[in-house]
């Protein structure tokens, strides 16, 4: 075998690696509520030799000899994981959000089996149970909304829905829900319908993680979680639960679910899980918090109206229902500014999906970035201009270029010989 740099082994793909870098670096403010950037060591170990190797099964009971190493990584990740969050039992072989949520809705409820959701357009992800993912397909959900008047998840309304369905299993966590999640309320729910009660937490768990938001534990029975949004770490998902269903939740994952692990992927998701251990991790998902905050400030200035009025997490989520701009169009307007956001359904939208009447605007790459309250609440006066003013070539550069300004004093990989 010969090894070559990848520069002369496929130029096509270094270029694309080199223009990836230099956009992320220079050309946008990253502003999906659902992106971060990973630091070198991540990096490094997802880039490791860890990929080479089969490693099904478990740390001590693998499928294949030569697990020596992989073992020690994986125990790693999981002790850290348990240590995070104050778990029992942490797998962290799922490949993504949505292959941890399956796994479970398979393993523990069974296809067909009854389980209650968010509204997709109230906060919900794709599979909390939607049509189009094969969670909808598989088993039978139904959906609770968010209160009319204070556009939170308040316990009437979920109680409501949990008595009318008698679900087996509650799912509560979100994806564009901007208020911190009630998981006491929500385990009161649960126990007045006898269910089980599982919290996907991808968006928050560097919140969670760093004592910034309320622990799901000990009220959620089974905790799912993405590894690469606010917690920062390698892109991939893990589940965390108490004692008596660990061994369950592993048969969730492998073989239920999934085959071989990327351990080159969980080396990442445990020098991650060490950085999020860190005094200073405590600080980043704080800052988070106290931008998000300053961000709607800024919007608060063009008098753009935030879903519940505000902001408690890593993200706002705005609706233009009342304004003379669609989801779709804003998004594309502030992109040609030089701000990536996400358009976003809102509550009781009547838009579809793929126009929709909000966008949804979050702050941890910020964040990482450097950024503090003040950038981010002129950044949130910029978004409301664009945002006021989608064909204003005059608005247009003004931003464009306040952006550009902005990414060269706050660098991302530069100095850190991170160069694709
Ligand atoms: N795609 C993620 C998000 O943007 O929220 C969820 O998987």
């Amino acid at each position: 075998m010969k090894h070559r740099d990848i520069s002369e082994a496929d130029p096509e793909v270094y270029k694309a690696l080199k223009n990836e870098i230099e956009r992320q670096e220079t050309e946008s403010l990253e502003m999906i509520a659902s992106e971060n950037f990973v630091p070198r060591q991540v990096l490094q170990a997802q880039g490791s030799v860890l990929t080479n190797k089969y490693a099904e099964g478990y740390p001590g009971k693998r499928y294949y000899a030569g697990c020596e190493y992989h073992d020690k990584v994986e125990n790693l990740a999981r002790e850290r994981a348990c240590e995070l969050f104050g778990a029992d039992h942490a797998n962290v072989q799922p490949h993504s959000g949505t292959t941890a949520n399956v796994g479970i809705y398979g393993k523990f409820i069974g296809q067909g089996g009854k389980i209650l959701g968010p509204v997709l357009s109230h906060g919900g992800h794709l599979s909390h149970g939607h049509s189009v993912s094969m969670s909808g397909d598989m088993f039978n959900f139904e959906g609770y909304p968010v209160n009319e008047e204070t556009e939170r998840f308040e316990k009437e309304d979920v109680m409501e829905a949990a008595k009318e369905h008698n679900p087996e299993l509650i799912v509560c966590g979100f994806s564009a829900y901007p208020r911190e999640v009630d998981f006491e309320m929500f385990r009161e729910v649960a126990d007045e319908v006898d269910a089980m009660l599982m919290a996907d937490i991808a968006h928050i768990s560097g919140l969670v993680a760093a004592g910034v938001h309320p622990s799901p534990f000990p009220e959620c029975d089974i905790v799912t979680t993405t590894t690469h949004k606010s917690i920062r770490g390698a892109r991939g998902a893990m589940i965390l639960c108490k004692e008596e269903y660990a061994d369950k939740v592993d048969s969730a994952v492998f073989p239920y679910s999934q085959g071989g692990p990327l351990m080159h992927q969980i080396a990442g998701k445990a020098v991650s899980f060490k950085e999020a251990m860190r005094p200073e991790f405590k600080e980043y998902a704080q800052q988070i918090k106290d931008n998000t905050k300053a961000l709607a400030e800024g919007l608060r200035t063009h008098n753009l109206r935030m879903v519940s009025g505000g902001t408690d997490n890593h993200l706002v989520l705005v609706d233009l229902k009342e304004e003379d701009i669609t989801g779709k169009e804003a998004e594309e307007a502030l992109e040609e500014a030089g701000i990536v956001v996400n358009k976003n359904s809102v509550p009781h939208d009547p838009e579809p999906p793929q126009v929709t009447s909000g966008i949804r605007v979050g702050t941890p790459a910020l964040t990482t970035r450097g950024m503090e309250e003040k950038q981010l609440e002129e950044i949130g006066e910029m978004i409301g201009e664009v945002v006021r003013n989608p064909d204003s070539e005059e608005v247009n550069q003004n931003v464009k270029s306040r952006v550009s300004e902005l990414l060269e004093e706050f660098k991302l990989y530069a100095g850190s010989e991170v160069d694709y």
